[in-house]
């Protein structure tokens, strides 16, 4: 999904920048001329290679890094889980504050040796250098374990998106199947056990996306972890509709109780549908849908494509 630059360590890009420029330094130290003018010149370039080298690095992370507004909401909310959205934002801004402090010692150095020939001006310019990328150490390591988390996410897109819920065995995964065919990935949500089964339906043109959190949105909210809300909070972001199944053959109270949970968590519009009415006993069934409130075409087989497809775009056309 991301895209990300690799991220050095302050120690790492201090040594990369010394090294290069010292290299630079002493092949202007050996070419032919006056000596001080050799020096001034080796010293010269070696500024500029420190302060190339530096900068370029920290520019690729300013330029490749997603700003936390530019993620999508889903995004966002899986990040929170981890990291606090003010420490993201004030990494990059530490980046971006090395960035223009190198500039400025950089001019001020190079001036300085220009008018001197001092070469003690460029070794003040690396240790003040050295100084503050050790200053935005924290925040480099930061922003490299901000950037193993983005790896980590899932690989959602934007598009209208279904999510299915429900008690375990109800019939998601079959309503899914049965609507996306075989084409399901599966993705971890960072930081948790729990997965999420991705799959796609083309209707006129236009991708949907549907989504199965088996072990998220099955079960009562009241056990859950921090973790766990946080991922359904996520969820919420991404989603634009729910199909809620409930299962006949199954206890009926506390699937009520679960999509009452859902309906109060979710400021989306929640659809619900009886699912296995093959199996189901008939007054069972009418005695459900009338307590839901449902037309009759809220009670599906989900083992039947043609009513999988029914549903889906009555919710999503
Ligand atoms: N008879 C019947 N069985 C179904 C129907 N939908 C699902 N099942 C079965 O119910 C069981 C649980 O279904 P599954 O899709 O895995 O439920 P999930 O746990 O909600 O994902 C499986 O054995 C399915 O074959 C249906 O409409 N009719
Ligand atoms: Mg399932």
């Amino acid at each position: 999904m991301f895209n990300l630059p690799y991220i050095p360590t302050s120690a790492e890009l201090v040594d990369r920048a010394l090294r290069e420029g010292s290299r630079e330094a002493r092949a202007k130290r050996a070419t032919k001329g006056p000596r001080e003018i050799r020096i001034r010149k080796s010293e010269e370039a070696r500024v500029k290679v420190i302060g190339r080298i530096i900068k370029a690095e920290l520019r690729a992370i300013i330029r490749n890094f997603p700003s936390y507004e530019q993620l999508p909401e889903f995004y966002q909310r899986l990040l929170d889980i981890r990291i606090e959205k003010d420490r993201y934002k004030k990494s990059l801004g530490a980046v971006q504050w090395c960035i223009n402090g190198i500039e400025r010692i950089e001019g001020e150095a190079l001036r300085k040796i220009r008018t001197s020939g001092d070469a003690k001006f460029s070794r003040e310019f690396m240790g003040r250098s050295s100084s503050m990328l050790r200053q935005i150490s924290d925040e480099l390591n930061e922003l490299i374990e901000i950037k193993e988390t983005l790896r980590e996410f899932p690989d959602i897109e934007e598009m209208p998106t279904l999510v299915i819920a429900g008690y375990p065995n109800v019939g998601k995964s079959t309503f899914m199947y049965n609507l996306t065919g075989s084409r399901v990935k599966i993705a971890s949500y960072p930081f948790t056990t729990q997965r999420i089964l991705i799959g796609h339906r083309e209707i006129k043109h236009q991708r949907y996306q549907i989504i199965d959190s088996p072990g998220l949105l099955d079960r009562s909210m009241e056990k859950r972890n921090r973790i766990e809300l946080q991922a359904i909070l996520a969820i919420s972001e991404l989603a634009d509709a729910i199909l809620f199944l409930i299962d006949p053959t199954q206890e009926i109270e506390p699937q009520i109780h679960l999509l009452k949970e859902i309906k109060k968590s979710f400021k989306i519009p929640v659809t619900v549908a009886i699912n296995k009415k093959d199996i189901a006993n008939a007054e069972t069934l009418e005695e459900l849908r009338r307590r839901l409130k449902l037309p009759s075409t809220g009670v599906i087989s989900a083992r039947n494509r043609g009513e999988c497809e029914a549903i889906f775009e009555e919710i999503m056309g």
